[in-house]
């Protein structure tokens, strides 16, 4: 079947907002846009940021927030949910009560900003482990993120498969953990289902911190499921999507960069022509 036959496939993203829109939601949307699903946004938590720093957070009732899911679930045969920064535990308890069972669901377990802002607490970091990384169809930590939910250090590529391991014992059905902030191995991902690991390796390219890798490579995976690739394709193809968006990251601010979803079209941002 191609894409078209397929029709239009829907998608959630329930995230934070990123106001410099080079992550969260705002990243999210283009995302999935790009992969060709119509993406849709349930806003979990707000922060205030521009290129260089989140200067401020305010939560979204987690009622608001289970509101917004049950509406759109009223309309929309939604293939694929993907989450984001969620913040606390009384969002992702709203956020897993309001999802149904054996529904896609791309877990990105958000904790940490790449500039070093605390965008989920502890609790909704344990939250996440009892309530929606069981149930994920694939969960997508960072290095950071898998040590400080697995509690194990990841220092090599065997304690890597160990805490990729820890998460499919947690009840998901796929893992990807990703191999950015890797000392070793940089910029290969591990991919474990039940048929074992795999490793997906990515080209590193020289630019620092860019913002909103994970939320792209999250959301391009759930644009995949949702335009009903198996899980296993749905992963390689998001990280052929990363890869492009990487390449062509955008320097919206001097030194600060962020994805380009827009990569394919090369028509969306000046500056991408001159690294062509
Ligand atoms: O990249 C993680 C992330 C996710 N969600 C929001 C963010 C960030 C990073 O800054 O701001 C809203």
């Amino acid at each position: 079947m191609t894409d078209a036959e397929r029709g239009t496939a829907f998608a959630v993203s329930i995230a934070g907002s990123d106001p410099s829109a080079g992550a969260g939601l705002q990243i999210d949307l283009k995302t999935m846009n790009a992969c060709g699903v119509w993406g849709m946004t349930v806003v979990a938590a707000l922060t205030a940021q521009n290129a260089n720093h989140v200067r401020a957070i305010a939560e979204v009732d987690p009622v608001f927030v289970q509101s917004q899911i049950k509406t759109l679930q009223e309309d929309f045969p939604i293939a694929c949910y993907k989450t984001g920064m969620l913040g606390n535990a009384p969002t992702v308890r709203a956020v897993a009560g309001a999802l149904p069972d054996g529904v896609a669901l791309v877990i990105d377990p958000v904790l940490i900003a790449t500039r070093e802002y605390r965008l989920t607490d502890d609790s909704g970091a344990k939250a996440l482990v009892e309530e929606l990384i069981p149930r994920a169809t694939v969960v997508t930590p960072n290095i950071p993120e898998a040590e400080t939910l697995s509690g194990i250090a990841i220092t090599d590529a065997a304690s890597m498969e160990d805490a990729a391991s820890w998460f499919f014992d947690c009840g998901a059905s796929a893992v990807v953990l990703k191999g950015g902030h890797a000392a070793f191995r940089k910029g290969v991902d591990v991919f474990l289902d039940r048929n074992g690991v795999r490793l997906l390796s990515g080209n590193v390219y020289p630019f620092p911190d860019v913002h909103g890798s994970g939320c792209c490579f999250a959301s391009a995976i759930a644009s995949y499921i949702a335009l009903g690739y198996p899980v296993a394709e749905a992963v390689e193809r998001g990280k052929e999507f990363v890869d492009g968006a990487l390449r062509y990251a955008v320097e919206y601010a001097p030194r600060r960069f962020t994805m380009n979803p827009g990569w394919r079209d090369h028509t969306t941002y000046t500056k991408i022509s001159s690294r062509r």
